[in-house]
């Protein structure tokens, strides 16, 4: 990539902007910037850069994100938390919006799978931070019903289907989390031991995605599973596709999800 193009600022442009503009809050004047970063945080004056002291700087969470610094990602949601930000707004602002640049960088090689590999390290440390605000509430109530959930066959990725977990969990649900790759064996047994009320599925890939098909065509041999209801996420899952696989339900997020299967469970 050509030096210069789409990055965001360099510790020196940052360390000028601190002399200038007394508001500037100098927290990562020692964070080197990732060379390669597409983050438009760091040009001058651009919303998120020059941040007061009440509003947190999710630009430059966003670049730490992407930079991989787990560390630093970890104080500042830390900060973010204990000056008394909303926990879906240090999540979306913060992680998710940071995650979708890596994305969008990854598509287009300007980012590698070691890479990704350290910003998704530090999107969950992140997430491990606002984990007990989001699962707070769980204790105060009685399960809603219990939440079987796993990255399908083939599938390593788990960032999402963690933050499903972790929501379902704050709003109620006994979450049992079968982890990542799980046949539709795996989802079956976890199902009938755990009494599921809800199985759900996660796939990122346009390859693993027509294996959430397989899992339900397998459930669907199963009388005894037949009250189940069986969801499906995942960037690239859509309701249409949930539909024709014979889905119960799809989420395109977190808080959505939640709340289809707080509709399985009310309406059961
Ligand atoms: C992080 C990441 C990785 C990390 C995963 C680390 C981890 N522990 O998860 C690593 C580096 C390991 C990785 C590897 C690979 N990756 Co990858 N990865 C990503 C990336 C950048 C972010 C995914 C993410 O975490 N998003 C953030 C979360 C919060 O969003 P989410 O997962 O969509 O989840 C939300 C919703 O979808 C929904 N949801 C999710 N699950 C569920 C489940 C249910 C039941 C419900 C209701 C809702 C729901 O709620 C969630 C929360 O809001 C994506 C890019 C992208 N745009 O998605 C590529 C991406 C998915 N990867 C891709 C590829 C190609 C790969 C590799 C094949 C690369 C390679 N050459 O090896 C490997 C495959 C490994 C494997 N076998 O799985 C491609 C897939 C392209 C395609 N057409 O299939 C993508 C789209 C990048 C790209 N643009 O090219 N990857």
């Amino acid at each position: 990539m050509p030096e210069g193009k789409g990055q965001g600022p360099t510790t020196r442009d940052r360390r000028a902007l601190a002399h200038q503009i007394p508001s500037f809050i100098p927290v990562h004047l020692d964070t080197p910037t990732h060379p390669k970063s597409n983050l438009s945080s760091g040009e001058a004056g651009a919303p998120g850069f020059l941040r007061s002291k009440d509003s947190p700087d999710y630009a430059l969470l966003n670049q730490l994100l992407y930079e991989g610094n787990a560390k630093e990602v970890e104080r500042l949601v830390r900060e973010a938390l204990a000056d008394g930000r909303p926990v879906d707004e240090v999540l979306n602002e913060g992680l998710i919006a940071g995650m979708s640049v890596v994305g969008e960088d990854f598509k287009y090689n300007i980012l590698y799978v070691p890479e990704v590999l350290v910003a998704a390290r530090a999107m969950k440390t992140g997430l491990a931070v606002l984990k007990p605000v989001l699962v707070a509430s769980a204790a105060e109530n009685p399960p809603r019903g219990t939440l079987v959930i796993g990255t399908v066959k083939g599938d390593l990725h788990d960032i999402g289907k963690n933050l499903v977990c972790m929501m379902a969990e704050g709003a109620g649900f006994k979450v049992i989390d079968l982890g990542v790759d799980q046949t539709a064996e795996q989802f079956i047994d976890a199902a009938r031991l755990h009494k599921a009320d809800i199985v759900g599925m996660s796939a990122l890939l346009t390859t693993t995605m027509p294996y959430m098909k397989v899992v339900i065509d397998e459930f669907q041999k199963h009388p005894d599973l037949a009250s189940i209801k069986l969801a499906v996420g995942g960037a690239p899952v859509n309701r249409m596709f949930a539909e024709e696989i014979g889905a119960d339900g799809y989420g395109p997020d977190a808080p959505s999800s939640v709340e289809m299967f707080l509709g399985f469970v009310n309406a059961a």
